[in-house]
């Protein structure tokens, strides 16, 4: 049995959650209380769950995995599915991914969470940073999809599944149509949301959802 410690407004939870259900694994949900309580901040937490201090989490097999990407490529290994077909889609699998970590994902969540959730009023040098980096990072990606299906070959991989992490949260979080701005982008998500498994983060991960405060 996978146990899988997240939060609903955590995108990169949902990939390994979406993942999960994807490969129709059972999974027991185990929240973790990072909006209101700052649990991953808590020096117990990260003695016992995780020293980086980061969702998600994934428990299995005797095992405490952390990072989604190290997540999602232990769990495509172990069952054989969503790794890509062969060596050479394997590395474009990896390549993705660690653009995902470093740029696709990264830039947006940040920009999301301080527009969205934040504490304080974001700065908007930072903010006006953050947006150019993601504009740059997603007409790449876009380009990239014109010409392919999905994001490694013609086939769903781990790579999809990490790169769609916040693309399903409402549109008011981040305040950035992703769909209308990159329209290769919107038809991809709409393939990726046809992999069997796939539900909306605020169903298939525990926590409230917060209104956004900005
Ligand atoms: N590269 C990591 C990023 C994980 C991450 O940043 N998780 C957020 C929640 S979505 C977190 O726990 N952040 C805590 C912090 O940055 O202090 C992954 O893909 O798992």
């Amino acid at each position: 049995m996978y146990r899988l410690h997240g939060f609903s407004q955590s995108g990169n939870s949902f990939k390994a959650a979406f993942m999960l259900r994807a490969l129709g694994e059972p999974w027991e949900a185990v929240f973790v209380d990072y909006m209101a309580g700052g649990q991953n901040r808590q020096p117990g937490w990260r003695e016992t769950v995780n020293e980086m201090g980061e969702a998600p989490v994934l428990e299995a097999a005797g095992k405490r995995l952390s990072q989604s990407g190290a997540i999602l490529t232990w769990l495509a290994d172990r069952h054989g599915r969503y790794r890509g077909r062969d060596e050479d889609e394997r590395y474009e699998v990896l390549r993705w991914m660690l653009f995902d970590n470093h740029k696709f994902t990264s830039y947006f969540a940040t920009y999301r969470f301080m527009k969205a959730f934040g504490a304080a009023e974001p700065d908007p040098a930072v903010m006006a940073f953050l947006k150019n980096r993601i504009d740059s990072a997603f007409g790449i990606v876009d380009k990239h999809l014109a010409r392919s299906d999905f994001m490694v070959g013609d086939a769903p991989t781990i790579a999809d599944i990490s790169m769609c992490g916040y693309l399903y949260y409402p549109v008011e979080e981040s305040g950035i149509d992703v769909r209308t701005a990159y329209p290769n982008i919107a038809a991809w998500l709409q393939r990726v949301q046809a992999i069997p498994g796939w539900a909306d983060p605020y169903t298939c991960l525990p926590g409230e959802r917060i209104a956004p405060l900005r």
